[in-house]
């Protein structure tokens, strides 16, 4: 099977095409290389030393002898060159990570919000735009996230994407109907995941095109066997306030001795995926395509959920790290339970590799291997979600000036 991965220059992309790559799957990454760029906007590199992608695919070729071939390519702007490669390549599959995807940094300034809105909800509908016109049959498979869901208090398991209600006629009884299930998104980048279903929703009803939308959780880990098999494979580790996300940055904390960045109470629940776990979703998702005329399929890609400050007490215990409780700069629930249908992909096959010591033990060795690399300045998150959350965001920043003195 032939397969376009967009994106597969970040962190989920790159393990993914390797995965993929080693099953057997003729590898096409296309990827604009905005993410490396971001980094020098932020001065905030990755954790590890990632290779440019001239070194990481030599290194794939000389370790596997198999190819990868990579398209310099803006998925949002260029859209007469996707419809190029689409055309050229014939893929039967395109799997689509290529979004900016922190909520953090999506929230920094008008700036990054106007950014986020334009450069993912535009390459979303150029990717669906440009299949319909190369008249291919291309099953499309995106990277969207549990969040669409949002995390209110809602007293009952999130289903796969459609919930059945009942619909009042207004004649004293009820029809019953499968609705998208609402969204109710935390972010402006979440946001633009709850407006990415629509395309989908459209794009499948109109022109018959084959979706799968994978409601991804919370990513941790570093490493895949693929990543490892050599120093230039290595993937990212995004630490820092905007991209780091909440375990691996515990982990690493721990690692560089600065006291573990709970939000708020450390209340929010939150559903998690191990990367070893992404890149098989992926694969299993191509394998098992929707039938033609089948509506989007959407499965919720996460094999379990935590409260925050259960994590922060985890990596605590393990570690010996501290704990420091911050005003949240994000506006969210302080408190909310979270129980999530996870049993399509696990039907498919999925093995859920869950939280355990070894495996926390294996990021927390990557990141003390790494720690000199570490710019304490860049640990806390300094964006802010409204006025209201400035303060928030300028204590932590003052503690953690403190902490680094
Ligand atoms: P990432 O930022 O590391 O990777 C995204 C890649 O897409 C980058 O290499 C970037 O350069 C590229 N890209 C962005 N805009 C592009 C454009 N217009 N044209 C071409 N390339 C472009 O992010 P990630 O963590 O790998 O996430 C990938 C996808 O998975 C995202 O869509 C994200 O929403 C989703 N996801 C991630 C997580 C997570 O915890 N990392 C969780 C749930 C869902
Ligand atoms: N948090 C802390 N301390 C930190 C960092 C985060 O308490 O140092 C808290 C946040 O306030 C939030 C939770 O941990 O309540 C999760 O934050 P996160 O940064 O780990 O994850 P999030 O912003 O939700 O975004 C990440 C990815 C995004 C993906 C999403 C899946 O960056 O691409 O879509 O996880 S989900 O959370 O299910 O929406």
């Amino acid at each position: 099977m032939k397969v376009i991965v967009l994106g597969g220059d970040g962190f989920c992309g790159w393990p993914t095409a390797l995965h993929l790559s080693s099953r057997g799957f003729d590898v096409v990454i296309a990827d604009n290389l905005s993410r490396r760029a971001i980094d020098n906007e932020l001065e905030a590199y990755s954790l590890t030393p990632i290779a440019p992608m001239g070194q990481r695919l030599a290194a794939w070729k000389q370790q596997t002898d198999r190819r990868i071939d990579f398209h310099l390519l803006d998925v949002a702007r260029d859209y007469d060159g996707l419809l190029a490669l689409i055309e050229g390549e014939k893929p039967d599959a395109i799997v689509h990570f290529a979004e900016q995807r922190a909520a953090p940094y999506s929230m920094k300034s008008a700036r990054h919000k106007r950014y986020t809105v334009e450069n993912n909800l535009t390459a979303t509908h150029n990717v669906l735009c440009a299949i319909v016109e190369s008249k291919l049959d291309v099953h499309l498979v995106h990277l969207g996230t549990m969040g669409v869901y949002g995390y209110g208090t809602a007293g009952a398991k999130i289903p796969e994407g459609y919930l059945k209600v009942r619909v009042p006629t207004g004649e004293g009884d009820f029809v019953e109907r499968e609705i998208l299930h609402p969204t109710d998104p935390g972010s402006i980048y979440h946001m633009t995941k709850t407006q990415d279903q629509l395309f989908f929703y459209y794009y499948n009803k109109n022109d018959s095109v084959r979706v799968t939308d994978l409601h991804q959780g919370v990513v941790w880990g570093t490493n895949t066997p693929e990543t490892l098999l050599d120093e230039r494979l290595i993937n990212r580790f995004d630490y820092d306030g905007d991209y780091g996300t909440v375990l691996n940055r515990f982990l690493m904390q721990a690692a560089c001795n600065f006291p573990l960045t709970v939000h708020g109470t450390g209340g929010q629940t939150r559903a998690f995926i191990h990367l070893r776990d992404t890149v098989r979703c992926v694969e299993l998702a191509l394998s098992n395509p929707p039938k033609h005329g089948e509506r989007v399929r959407i499965l919720n890609q996460t094999t379990e959920t935590h409260r925050i400050r259960d994590l922060a007490h985890m990596v605590s215990e393990m570690t010996g790290a501290r704990t420091q409780f911050l005003q949240n700069p994000r506006k969210e629930a302080p408190e909310n339970e979270l129980m999530v249908d996870n049993q399509g992909l696990i039907k498919l096959g999925l093995k859920p590799t869950t939280l355990r010591d070894g495996l926390l033990r294996e990021v927390h060795d990557i990141a003390r291997r790494y720690a000199d690399r570490c710019d304490l300045q860049k640990i806390v998150c300094t964006s802010y979600w409204t006025e209201q959350n400035r303060p928030a965001a300028d204590a932590a920043q003052r503690l953690s000036r403190a902490q680094t003195a």
